[in-house]
């Protein structure tokens, strides 16, 4: 029968259940990456579940969001995961190396195999060939240490690319205008695969920013083909022999399919606050710029820097522009520094900075109080650049350089300059920065742990009645931004629940945490789309740490709605949406016989303020409802372990 790459890919992977859209399954995971902020939780996860070495193929630890280190904190982390790699076979990737997707991209990705990472951009490695997922830190804890990932089956969206685009018109412009098309929660429940003759027009390094971008759609991944260039990429990082090539049936059916005309795009930029909300640069208009910053795992690749330091090379960053740069990888910056273009960036004005996350996570380069900053990066929620005036627009790196320039913002095609040509680079590997796993003595060196380091909360098993005071009732579109900010002040407390658990909601309502502390027993009531955005499970682990029990929501994005069931929250979702308008902060709320409504597909909440009742729907697994009864998925695991002995 005909098949979409995708499910080729899945059907390899196969262990149990059957491939077929919302069946369970379980799948083989080959390599799994976890970075520095959501990592020291992911690794205590892992000692916790007793292993000696990973199961997987390959396993990185990369450090690349908390390289401030204005504290002990950061270091001590980083020296954490250091000793939980050495013990386990895993790879360490230092600071100062790069950012994971990128680094993903150039060292260890390849064509066919299965990615799970606790970064929600780990899509970036579908731009291989890989089916790369991005997930909560536990479940990428449990794929190191049983090599298996269990999911819902997504539906697949077929998106045909035809043409080829138009100078001063690049991948970021292609996912922008699919996001204008599909929205924030367009990709929810589905895989995104790219076909068609447009594909043949794209890079590896164009199609990983499309990948990545896919997360920004709430997909649970997109994948381009294997093809002539993914084999021409390999062979520039001095890896052809991992090609294989690998594409969709001719004849494969999607369960949604959309076309984009290439050759149609112009230049596009994401407005503020929400990278769908899309418009092209011309219909902007020359809007006065303050910070301009290039970089983060979507737009920090050789050639993207390449173009920006062509385009830069003799002239001068505007009076009125910050221009900062994170190139994506050390390897990236050696050659810009062999080749004489990162001397050019420096000499027009530029900024380096650290090759990691940075600005992109809030991580220093906060723009001034009311800036407009554009940037090449995958997220433009409010606040999340630290300045909570500050407008962000997202854009191609050839608008951000064309814009630095004339200080305003700029569509590049009318500007009248050549694009400069680029001449392919091969690359020496550099192993620099990288403590190998056989280096290590598995099972045997001793844990670092710095006083930071707070164990994370554990949930009970499901009681039978749940009573629960409203502590929050939020709109559409809630990020993990909004549930637990991570800027330079939080990031160095992400192994720090208790530290964390004042700030939660702190940039919609300061006063969530007091009130969630005074009730004891809380619940949340959401709109659409609640969760969208970073995989972090501080959003989960948080709320449980202040006694959430349920969140009842219009709607759940995927990795969200999975971190709130490894923690034994249970994620309900409104039959009748406008209920959510009836459900007050200070309401009390009661589930009666939850063991047995959990098993059902649906729930009733009474509210015993009001004396109203709402019918919630479940969508439950038959492994997620035994997590929820167990109070989370450490519990879970530890009960089948007891099963099996
Ligand atoms: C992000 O882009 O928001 C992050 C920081 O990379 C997160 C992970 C995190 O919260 O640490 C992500 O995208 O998953
Ligand atoms: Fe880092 Fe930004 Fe990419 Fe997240 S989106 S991994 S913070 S560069």
């Amino acid at each position: 029968m005909s098949s979409t790459l995708a499910y080729k890919i899945l059907k390899n992977h196969l262990i149990s259940g059957e491939l077929k859209a919302g069946e369970e399954i379980t799948i083989r995971i080959d390599q799994t990456l976890t970075q520095d902020s959501t990592g020291t939780m992911v690794y205590l996860q892992l000692e916790a579940m007793d292993i000696e070495k990973v199961k997987t193929e390959l396993s990185v630890a990369y450090i690349d969001h908390n390289t401030l280190q204005t504290g002990f904190e950061n270091a001590d982390d980083h020296q954490f995961i250091k000793s939980v790699a050495k013990r386990h076979g895993i790879i360490f990737s230092k600071p100062g190396n790069g950012i994971c997707h990128q680094l993903h991209l150039e060292n260890y990705g390849k064509p066919g195999k299965t990615l799970l990472g606790s970064d929600s951009h780990t899509p970036t490695g579908g731009g291989l060939g890989m089916i790369a997922i991005g997930a909560g830190g536990l479940d990428v804890a449990v794929a190191m240490a049983k090599g298996t990932y269990s999911l819902t089956v997504p539906e697949v969206m077929g998106i045909k690319l035809k043409g080829s685009l138009k100078p001063w018109v690049s991948a970021k412009d292609v996912i922008l205008h699919i996001l204008k098309q599909l929205t924030v929660k367009g990709g929810v429940g589905k895989i995104i695969e790219y076909t068609g003759e447009g594909v043949s027009a794209l890079s590896v390094t164009d199609r990983a920013t499309i990948t990545n971008m896919g997360a920004e759609l709430g997909a649970t991944t997109s994948v381009f083909p294997s093809d002539e260039n993914t084999r021409k990429y390999l062979e520039s990082q001095g890896r052809e022999e991992d090609h294989i090539p690998l594409s969709a049936d001719e004849d494969a059916v999607y369960d949604h399919t959309l076309e984009v005309d290439l050759s149609l795009l112009t230049p596009l930029a994401a407005k503020p606050h929400s990278p769908d909300n899309v418009d092209t640069v011309f219909d902007i208009g020359e809007i006065k710029v303050d910070q301009v910053a290039i970089g983060s795992c979507t737009n920090s690749s050789y050639t993207d820097l390449m173009k920006v330091a062509g385009i830069l090379k003799g002239s001068k960053v505007h009076p009125d522009v910050s221009l900062v740069i994170s190139p994506g990888s050390s390897k990236i910056l050696n050659k810009m520094a062999e080749n004489g273009a990162l001397a050019d960036l420096i000499s027009s004005g530029a900024r380096i900075i650290e090759n990691a996350c940075g600005p992109c996570i809030g991580m220093g380069q906060s723009p001034r109080s009311g800036a407009v900053s554009l940037r090449t990066f995958n997220r433009n929620f409010k606040g999340r650049s630290g300045t909570a005036d500050a407008d962000v627009y997202l854009v191609s790196p050839e608008t951000a350089a064309i814009s630095a320039i004339k200080g305003v913002l700029t569509d590049a095609s009318t500007y009248g300059m050549m694009l400069p040509s680029i001449e392919p680079a091969f690359f020496e590997p550099n192993h620099s920065f990288i403590v190998s796993a056989d280096d290590g003595d598995t099972g045997k060196t001793p844990l670092e742990m710095g006083p930071n380091i707070k164990p994370f909360p554990r949930n009970e098993s499901l009681k039978d009645s749940i009573k629960a005071n409203v502590t929050l009732s939020a709109g559409d579109n809630i990020t993990t931004d909004d549930i637990m900010p991570s800027d330079s002040r939080l990031l160095p407390y992400r192994s720090n629940i208790p530290h964390l658990s004042g700030y939660c909601f702190e940039k919609i309502d300061p006063d969530f945490s007091g009130r969630c502390k005074k009730a004891g027993s809380c619940a949340i009531s959401g709109g659409d789309n609640y969760g969208q955005g970073s995989s972090r499970e501080h959003a989960a682990l948080v709320p449980l740490f202040l006694g959430v029990k349920f969140v009842i929501a219009k709607s759940f994005a995927r990795i969200h709605r999975s971190n709130l069931i490894n923690s034994g929250i249970i994620p309900l979702v409104f039959s009748d949406p406008s209920d959510h308008d009836r459900i007050k902060v200070g309401h009390e709320l009661l589930i009666e016989n939850a063991l047995s409504q959990i098993k059902s597909p649906e729930v009733t909440v009474k509210n015993l303020t009001t004396g109203e009742k709402y019918i919630t729907e479940t969508n439950f697994s038959e492994t997620e409802k035994a997590i929820i009864l167990a109070g989370g998925k450490i519990n879970y695991i530890k009960q089948e372990a007891e099963h099996e002995l």
